[in-house]
């Protein structure tokens, strides 16, 4: 198996899921690319659905995702469930199936979603990372991950997208914590799990469409080399990490209209009921509502920024192996 790594390597399809790595099908261009030692970035498919974000501005996100990743070298493995099959890189033809509805499958969900065949499994951060783990992919970008919910006293709702990082030797990179989200929580808890975090270029944690939170990060790091050789030591150890980097400071969604938008999508999500799975992709779409739409064009460049990291990321980590 080729070393990415040095000497140290790991086969994280063995060390972490034996069954699931045999499960898992590479798209030729990602096999090829390991093969040849070209870095590969994995990228999640909820955000591209309509899970995530709204038809036509998810096609634009995941475009412009692809573009940045292959500017800087690297070869995109988008993640997903495809007719009961997992998925680590699609063909430019299957791009499509996931851009429109399709069934949220977490991590805990994949066994099912190909026990039942289910014909398009829009893989959330925690589902991505398995998959990914078991392809051997060691970069991951999404746009914000989820964490432990406001109001946890009494729902318990903590996204396993936390966890999984914890469990998974692949750096993520994500805009921060989605700002819906209790930050102090989830930061508390990526502590408790042992996941290093670090800010790019920030020593305030982002809060997705916004570049601040209020929150400092246990660490900030401004250069690639320190960045790469911090992510090199986390998988010498199969462990996962988090950089959290900051909104494009012209995409970043002005303060007030943020926070407005959010109070109203709290109040809704609050009478509307919702709970469980469906609970980010009900607020992140009252936030697109309330907003007008102004969060949408903050969501794809974020997650387009975290593209580009991540292909950097993946460039450095192979090119100075
Ligand atoms: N980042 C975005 N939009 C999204 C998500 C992340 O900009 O829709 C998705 C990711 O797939 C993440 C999920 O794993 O939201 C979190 O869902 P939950 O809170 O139910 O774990
Ligand atoms: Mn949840």
């Amino acid at each position: 198996m080729h070393a990415p790594f040095g000497a140290r390597s790991y086969d994280p399809a063995v060390t972490n899921h034996p069954l699931l790595s045999s499960r898992v099908i590479r798209s030729d261009e990602v096999a090829d690319a390991q093969r040849d030692g070209v870095p590969v970035v994995a990228l999640e498919s909820t955000v591209y659905s309509n899970l995530g974000l709204p038809t036509p501005e998810n096609e634009r996100a995941l475009g412009e995702c692809i573009d940045a990743i292959r500017e800087s070298g690297a070869v995109p493995c988008v993640t997903a469930v495809l007719d009961g099959t997992l998925r680590a890189g699609l063909a430019e033809s299957e791009y499509e199936r996931i851009l429109g509805e399709a069934k949220k499958a977490a991590e805990r969900d994949l066994a099912v979603a190909v026990g039942q065949g289910w014909a398009v499994g829009a893989t959330t951060v925690s589902a991505s990372l398995a998959i990914a783990a078991a392809a051997g992919v060691s970069v991951f970008a999404t746009g914000g991950i989820g964490g432990v919910h406001r109001g946890v006293e009494t729902s318990g709702d903590i996204s396993a997208d936390l966890s999984a990082i914890g469990r998974y030797g692949i750096a993520t990179i994500s805009a921060g914590i989605k700002s819906f989200l209790d930050l102090g929580r989830s930061l508390e808890l990526l502590e408790t799990l042992g996941v290093t975090v670090v800010g790019w270029q920030t020593s305030d944690l982002p809060s997705f469409t916004a570049r601040r939170s209020g929150f400092p990060v246990p660490h900030r790091v401004d250069s690639l080399d320190v960045l790469t050789a911090i992510v090199r030591s986390r998988l010498e150890f199969a462990q996962g990490m988090l950089i959290a980097n900051p909104v494009p400071e012209e995409f970043a969604l002005d303060q007030k209209v943020h926070d407005d938008a959010l109070a109203q999508a709290l109040v809704d999500a609050e009478a509307s009921g919702v709970t469980g799975a469906a609970v980010t992709p009900f607020v992140l779409g009252r936030i697109v509502d309330a907003s007008g739409g102004a969060s949408v064009e903050a969501n794809v460049a974020l997650v387009a920024n975290n593209a580009r990291l991540a292909g950097q990321l993946a460039a450095q980590l192979s090119s100075s192996n």
